[in-house]
Formats: C-alpha cells, sequence, structure tokens
C-alpha cells in the first residue's frame, strides 16, 4: 500500500505469495514441444510401489471419480494465476485403487516427451491434488497439457506436470527434470521454497 493505494485488494493480495505478482492471461511456459494425442494408444499408468498396478484409458480413467477443484496457481519465474477451476480425478483416488505400498515415499510424474517432477508421497494425498483433464468448464487446450496435466496447487507450478502419463511409487526420491537443475524438492510457494540451495538435510525425507 502506498500512495497509489493496495495494488489488488486485501482479499486478492492475501493469495499472492511472497515474490509473485499476478497475470490477466494465463502463460504457456513448458520445455520441448507438444505431444500428439491419440487415444487409441494413450494409457495412464500408476506402477512401482503398489499392491496393483494400473493401466487405464482415458475413457476408464475420466470414468474414476470426477472432481472439480478451484486454486491458484504460482509459477516459480512469478507469474500467479488465481481461480483456476481444474476438473479431474484426485490423485488419492488413483492410489487408493492401485494400493500403495507401505514403503512408497515419493512419485515421480513422468511426461510425454521425458519430463519428469517428484513430490512426496503426503504432498500428492492432498485433497486438492488432481490428474486434471479440464479447466473452466471446457477440456483443457493442449499447450496447457491436454489431454491430462497433473495439477499440484501447493506447489511451483513446475510440479504440475503436463501431459501425464505416469505415476511411479517409489521409497528413495529421484529428482525430477527441474529438482536436478537447481529447484527446490519441495517447492511451497508460501515459504518460498524456489531453489535447491535452500533445501535442509530433511529435503530428502519424507516431510
Ligand atoms: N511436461 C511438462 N510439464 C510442465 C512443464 C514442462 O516443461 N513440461 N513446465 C512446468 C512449468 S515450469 C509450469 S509453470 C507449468 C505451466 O503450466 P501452463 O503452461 O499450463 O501455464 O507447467 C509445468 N508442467
Ligand atoms: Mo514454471
Amino acid at each position: 500500500m502506498g500512495v497509489f493505494g493496495p495494488r489488488h485488494p486485501a482479499a486478492i493480495a492475501a493469495r499472492i505469495p511472497p515474490g509473485q505478482r499476478l497475470v490477466k492471461t494465463w502463460p504457456v511456459l513448458h520445455v520441448g514441444g507438444v505431444p500428439r494425442f491419440d487415444e487409441a494408444t494413450w494409457d495412464l499408468r500408476v506402477f512401482g510401489l503398489v499392491e496393483r498396478s494400473l493401466r487405464l484409458s482415458y475413457a476408464e480413467l475420466k470414468a474414476l471419480r470426477p472432481a472439480v477443484v478451484r486454486a491458484d496457481m504460482h509459477c516459480v519465474t512469478g507469474w500467479s494465476t488465481l481461480g483456476n477451476d481444474w476438473e479431474g480425478t484426485p490423485f488419492r483416488a488413483l492410489a487408493e485403487r492401485a494400493g500403495a505400498l507401505p514403503g512408497a515415499r515419493w512419485v515421480i510424474a513422468h511426461c510425454d516427451g521425458g519430463y519428469t517432477s517428484d513430490l512426496s508421497l503426503q504432498a500428492m494425498m492432498d485433497d486438492d491434488v488432481l490428474v486434471a483433464w479440464g479447466h473452466g468448464g471446457r477440456p483443457l487446450e493442449r499447450d496447457h497439457g491436454f489431454p491430462l496435466r497433473l495439477v499440484v496447487p501447493k506447489r511451483y507450478g513446475w510440479k504440475s506436470a503436463k501431459w501425464l502419463r505416469g505415476l511411479e511409487l517409489v521409497a528413495a526420491n529421484r529428482r525430477g527434470f527441474w529438482e536436478e537443475r537447481g529447484y527446490h524438492v519441495h517447492a511451497d510457494p508460501w515459504r518460498e521454497e524456489r531453489y535447491a540451495h535452500q533445501e535442509g538435510p530433511e529435503a530428502a525425507e519424507e516431510p
């Protein structure tokens, strides 16, 4: 707040984490190309430390406990968007169907094109974590991850992996694409966990 007044009403400002700025139009941000989607060959696999590996077609996935989550999005490059309505299946529904084994501590997201990201199983089990196929009442746009992306609202955007094809449950963490290029393993925007050099010794453990 200054002589020109607050930049945003307090209710909006309170939703913008430190070092972030609100943008009006939703940026597109990724490395590499946008993969093609062929529904006949597409699948989503849930595998690794599970009782039952899953291999779901697009139709099977969409029939599985669909949910809508309204969430804000924060990219580590500094932009935030507020009030995104995502439609998808909660990760927890997939984990329950597959049956996470007791040793599972981390989830590696695998994408078409080879992009990966790692998340603690605990962070993934949050109510607001979806594998999403819809945004704003419409199918996801290709640039934004159609046919399927991960949405992890409480983490910086690079964890919300687009063109998702696999979720692998593992005991010991394996750093994903950005995590091994100097970005933080937990990536909580409210704690400004941007860079790996900020990580404490506990970062490799289940939080
Ligand atoms: N497969 C894949 N997913 C990705 C990325 C990527 O490079 N490849 N970039 C991430 C980053 S850094 C951000 S901020 C968000 C951006 O999502 P958007 O392009 O829909 O805004 O996607 C994430 N998901
Ligand atoms: Mo990002």
